[in-house]
């Protein structure tokens, strides 16, 4: 048993809270008109349900002693990231004419060492999986090249483990940021990720198991690209073939998202090739 087995809902939720807490400045909620309305729809949609659906004392009971559980257990993030951030995405990145983006998910974390491409990300010695060359490059949306362009990725292990969320990782296993060349190309070198399942011994995971649902993501890497003067992009890139491409419990997977890497002519591993095209600002 590898130490990552060890990895428990409630450490990796705890961390995410806390990095959360940490990483996630924002202004607290001054416009009164937009806070009644929204907590008023919100209040009125969870009533129209317990009216029309019969809600009786013991499932009510059973939602009060949830909640409570998603708190103890840090899951907020992961409840948030995986049921409802797609629809805050959808709403933010709706003007973009450039490369889509898809939800940023409660494990990242700023700051990842530099590298300029081309770039391995960091790695144990006996990194399991599969070698994957991922390369591209990045441009505006009238095709031309952007200087200065920069790439984080992070990502799950081959057992669907992020460093800094589980026990025994190295602290920036498979996290860097990737300067692109001045043409704006980028080599990274990693391992193909593993399909991820949430955490299924916390709160998130009771909830699936008592409604008959899964905990699949399919396997993804994650990244935010940016260049001096252009809108950064949050995004996700899957993989072809993987069952949960249709079936995704966060509902992330855009088609435009989709990889297919080819085997490599040196027989390591494999290879694929995405371009990144950023809104001005
Ligand atoms: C993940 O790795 C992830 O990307 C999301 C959105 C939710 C849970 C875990
Ligand atoms: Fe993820």
């Amino acid at each position: 048993m590898t130490v990552e087995t060890q990895a428990t809902a409630a450490a990796s939720g705890a961390g995410a809270t806390a990095r959360f807490r940490e990483n996630k400045h924002f202004a607290a909620a001054t416009n009164q008109e937009r806070v009644s309305k929204i907590a008023g729809r919100v209040i009125k949609a969870i009533n129209d349900t317990v009216l029309e659906e019969e809600v009786s004392y013991d499932e009510y009971n059973a939602l009060k002693a949830w909640l409570i559980k998603v708190g103890e257990d840090g899951e907020w993030p992961l409840f948030l990231d995986v049921w409802v951030e797609h629809s805050v995405e959808e709403v933010a990145n709706a003007d973009r004419h450039g490369s889509k983006g898809t939800i940023e998910g409660p494990y990242y974390l700023p700051g990842s060492p530099e590298q300029h491409s081309p770039a391995t990300l960091p790695m144990r010695d006996d990194e399991p999986g599969t070698p994957l060359l991922f390369q591209g490059h990045v441009t505006n949306v009238a095709g031309q090249t952007l200087p200065g362009a920069s790439i984080e990725i992070w990502h799950a292990d081959d057992l669907g483990f992020y460093s800094q969320f589980a026990p025994g990782l190295p602290e920036w296993n498979l996290r860097r940021t990737v300067v692109a060349d001045q043409d704006g190309n980028f080599q990274i070198n990693t391992m193909q990720p593993a399909p991820y399942q949430i955490p299924t011994d916390g709160a998130c995971g009771q909830l699936i198991a008592a409604a008959g649902w899964h905990a699949w993501r399919p396997a993804h890497l994650h990244l935010k690209v940016s260049a001096p003067g252009h809108q950064l992009i949050t995004t996700q890139l899957y993989f072809e073939g993987d069952e949960h491409v249709a079936d995704d419990i966060a509902s992330a997977v855009k088609p435009e998202l989709v990889l297919a890497p080819t085997n490599r002519a040196d027989g390591v591993g494999r290879e694929v090739t995405y371009n990144f095209v950023l809104d001005p600002e």
